[in-house]
């Protein structure tokens, strides 16, 4: 993405829609009006709709449902967050590549985009299903001056600024079961891995891992996931542009971020219960070391799920999948 063409989308993006001159744009972004015309011409190949009318200059009409670097660029309003993009076509996992970004040296905030993934991964190696341009797969490099132990909470901070993005952009309201699952009636729309590269006293790179179905229809999910997955085209009835979510992903993401950094984990947790089923219900949890019965207390301040079991005893438990 070269800084000319970061620019002018930019301008685009402040311009709303009104026209901006040839001229205006050559002095936005440094450079002369025929290297404007020629990044124009670029951006139509890729699917831009642009408007050029002589005198007045030129506006977009109409941004692809792509989510490369330009659309997700274009419109969005982080300061770290999504400022490094790397997008490909096809991965075998955004989440492995992220993982060698990070150890390069990416800057905090680098994202990792794919408009597929043949090898998409969930925890304990399990599949995610990523079919191509349906979906977002992405994933996420922060870089925080933390210890590793507190790296289970970046999935509940993720899963509250998906949970909000969507609710934002439209008007659908997701649930969360911890730790990792986005609902909407009942079914996954997102799913959440968080990883680490890290010392022992000290978190180097964090990888969060997001997939959201969007506009997958229902035959676009292999039988196995008829009855437990969902887009949020099936739930809205309507196809949804991907660049527009993953924008406001990314925003709400920075925003709950800084205030972790800030204030901690108690406001995100409080957030956090609010969109959170299974609290209070007696629930089953199935650990890797087994299965654990009982009545789901809530989350402690590091993002832990306390259980109750029949006899009293409360368990902690780190990471399981829950069965209502
Ligand atoms: C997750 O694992 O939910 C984490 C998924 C993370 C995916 C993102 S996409 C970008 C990045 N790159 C990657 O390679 N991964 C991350 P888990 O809780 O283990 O759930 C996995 C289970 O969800 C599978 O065993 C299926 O039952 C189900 N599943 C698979 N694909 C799905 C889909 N597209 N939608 C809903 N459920 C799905």
């Amino acid at each position: 993405q070269s800084p000319i063409r970061k620019k002018l989308l930019e301008a685009f993006r402040q311009a709303n829609g009104e026209f901006l001159s040839g001229q205006a744009l050559a002095d936005i972004v440094g450079c002369s009006r025929t290297a404007v015309w020629k990044h124009i011409e670029d951006l139509r190949k890729e699917g831009f709709k642009l408007d050029a009318i002589r005198k007045k200059g030129y506006r977009i009409l109409h941004t692809p449902d792509r989510v490369s670097q330009n659309e997700i660029h274009l419109g969005l309003n982080t300061k770290s967050l999504g400022q490094t993009i790397y997008y490909e076509e096809t991965v075998p996992s955004t989440q492995k590549l992220a993982h060698q970004y990070a150890q390069n040296g990416a800057p905090e905030g680098t994202l990792v985009i794919a408009d597929e993934q043949t090898e998409g991964r969930g925890r304990l190696m399990r599949n995610w299903h990523s079919s191509k341009r349906t979906g977002i797969w992405m994933s996420l490099i922060l870089k925080p001056q933390l210890p590793p132990q507190r790296a289970p909470q970046f999935t509940l901070i993720a899963a509250v600024a998906v949970v909000q993005a969507i609710e934002e952009v439209w008007d659908l309201h997701p649930e969360i079961k911890w730790p990792n699952d986005i609902l909407l009636n009942g079914k996954k729309v997102t799913g959440i891995l968080t990883e680490l590269q890290a010392e022992s006293d000290k978190i180097n790179s964090i990888i969060i891992g997001m997939g959201t179905n969007v506009n997958q229809t229902i035959e676009d999910f292999p039988q196995e996931l008829h009855s437990i997955a969902t887009s949020l085209a099936i739930e809205k009835g309507q196809m949804i542009p991907r660049s527009r979510l993953v924008q406001k992903i990314l925003e709400k993401l920075e925003l709950y971020y800084e205030i972790y950094m800030k204030e901690g984990f108690s406001p995100i947790k409080l957030l956090w219960e609010g969109y959170a089923i299974s609290i209070g219900k007696e629930i089953t949890a199935r650990t890797i070391t087994g299965e654990i019965k009982g009545k789901a207390l809530g989350i402690n301040d590091d993002g832990v799920l306390r259980i109750q079991d029949h006899s009293g005893h409360i368990h902690e438990v780190y990471s399981a999948d829950i069965e209502v």
